[in-house]
């Protein structure tokens, strides 16, 4: 009887299929320069983000998941490339006429993606340069960017939005564009005769503050970094931008509801400049910084709300997290320092965004898969974003090819809360370089400023080797080196190696 083991065999590859949950949609959602202590679930008292904290609710809050640096352009290579960023040139904050840093000739974390089959966008905050080197002309074709690297639709802030040119680039083109009126961008000098926040601060909603620059060519009674010209009908409208992504984001998901897609939503909330929709301001009480935070859950809650009306919520995966820690003067005189009262941005942590200590790349993770990921537990295990990469594709059954995602574990069972192993160890990005293993981090020494001037945050540069123990001491008050010479040691050779390995995985 040879029927019998293959209806055996049929019978038991349908119920492994029964098992297996369908691949799911997955949404990133990114805030900007959001701290670890920033929203509800994760200690935030003052204000309430009850839609960030369901996700929380319904899915896996990791307490020790890091971006790969304290700052907004390397962390977006890292979470994109799977590569380390400190590895490859120009990938520090990009001025807003960069040109394209991303890859071309090898996989990003959406082009493996559409190799499993998903349609994949970039919606919000760019940041990773466009065009090739040598100047771009925004009017014409803009390319290479994020069509060439992976992604099938692109709705994009190209830089941040306190960089010029404030318009949105959908696909190849910015968007709104009148001919007769070209886009000129210059980060060297003037062009035009729009006026500046350096000649005009009568005409500003908000005043730069004075040493950080920001005082150029003034977009929406805002002055930027940068110069423009033109483009008047393209201009976007700060108050408006959450908004203008969370509906093409709607728009994105309710096209696409037939087949999986990825989306990196990366929201400009809450970077500088702030200025939120009238919904929300003056509605937190902490000032901008506060009512930003609002819109943000507010833009969550929106996307969560579109997957439900389509039945999408079960079989979706949302990660959210942060492309590094909090910032309360990062240019602006928008209160967010006179009014943050008792709340601690960046929660039990020390430093802030640009530093070495953990709330330079230590933010909020939250998983939330109601078909493949419990709900409701936390997870304490390391983890860095770099490792989305190689997770999502043992997920999706994407095998990784040599020449990509060099840097990225995968922790895909760590991910989905069915494993406590830490990562083997993770090399961190701020104003010096450090790493962190099981309970311990070794910061490198390094000569720079202790405190930076400009935003008074703790750098962590020190010029002594600094070794804390996290797990026992997570705000890094007592540098302990001196009692454990030889864990300095052997965390500063591991320093030393992973940064002069091609390929840490
Ligand atoms: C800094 C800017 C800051 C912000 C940051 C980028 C100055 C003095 N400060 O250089 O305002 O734009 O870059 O932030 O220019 S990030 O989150 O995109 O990395
Ligand atoms: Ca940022």
């Amino acid at each position: 009887m040879r029927i019998l083991p293959v209806l055996l065999c049929c019978l038991l590859s349908v119920a492994a299929l029964a098992q297996q949950p369908q691949r799911p949609n997955i949404i990133v959602i990114y805030a900007d320069d959001l701290g670890y202590g920033d929203v509800s679930c994760y200690g935030m008292q003052r204000i309430k983000t009850p839609n960030i904290d369901r996700l929380a609710k319904n899915g896996l809050r990791f307490t020790r998941a890091y971006a790969t640096s304290a700052t907004c352009t390397p962390s977006r290579y890292g979470l994109l490339t799977g590569k380390y960023p400190w590895k490859q040139k120009n990938t520090g904050i990009a001025p807003g006429d960069a040109p394209l840093i991303l890859p071309t000739d090898r996989r990003t974390l959406p082009g493996m993606l559409q190799d499993a089959g998903y349609r994949t966008a970039v919606i919000g905050k760019w940041h990773l340069g466009l065009g090739l080197p040598g100047g771009l002309d925004w009017n014409k074709e803009i390319k290479p960017g994020p069509l060439e690297t992976g992604f099938s639709y692109a709705f994009i802030m190209p830089a941040t939005l306190d960089r010029v040119p404030c318009v949105y680039v959908e696909d190849r083109h910015v968007v709104n564009l009148d001919p007769k009126d070209p886009i000129e961008v210059s980060y060297a000098h003037k062009v035009g005769n729009e006026p500046t926040g350096a000649e005009h601060p009568e005409k500003l909603r908000m005043l730069p503050d004075p040493g950080h620059g920001h005082n150029q060519t003034i977009v929406d009674s805002i002055s930027r970094i940068g110069w423009m010209t033109g483009g008047h009908s393209a201009l976007w409208k700060d108050q408006d931008i959450a908004g203008d992504i969370t509906r093409k984001t709607q728009d994105f998901i309710k096209a696409n509801r037939q087949q999986p897609f990825f989306i990196y939503f990366a929201s400009g909330d809450i970077h500088v400049p702030r200025y939120p929709h009238s919904q929300f301001r003056g509605k937190s009480g902490m000032g901008l910084r506060g009512d930003a935070i609002l819109q943000l859950d507010w833009t969550v809650g929106e996307i969560l709300r579109t997957l439900d009306s389509l039945e999408l919520t079960k079989n979706t995966m949302i990660i959210f997290s942060s492309d590094n820690g909090p910032v309360l003067n990062d240019g602006y005189v928008d209160q967010a320092v006179e009014l943050v009262g008792d709340h601690q941005p960046a929660g039990p942590l020390r430093g802030g965004k640009y530093s070495s200590f953990e709330a330079g790349a230590r933010v909020p993770f939250i998983v939330q898969w109601p078909a493949g990921v419990k709900a409701g537990a936390t997870s304490d295990v390391l983890f860095s974003q770099i490792d989305l990469f190689a997770s999502l594709a043992k997920l999706t059954g994407q095998p990784l090819r040599d020449n990509e995602a060099p840097d990225s574990f995968n922790m895909l069972a760590q991910l989905l809360g069915k494993s406590k192993k830490d990562r083997a160890y993770l090399v961190t990005q701020g104003a010096s370089m450090g790493v962190l293993q099981g309970g311990w981090k070794y910061i490198a020494p390094s000569k720079g400023a202790k405190v930076a001037k400009l935003t008074n945050i703790e750098l962590g540069n020190d010029e002594q080797q600094q070794l804390y123990s996290v797990s026992a001491d997570a705000g890094e008050k007592q540098n302990i080196a001196a009692q454990h010479p030889e864990k300095v040691k052997e965390l500063a050779a591991l320093l030393q190696q992973a940064r002069t390995n091609e390929k840490t995985r």
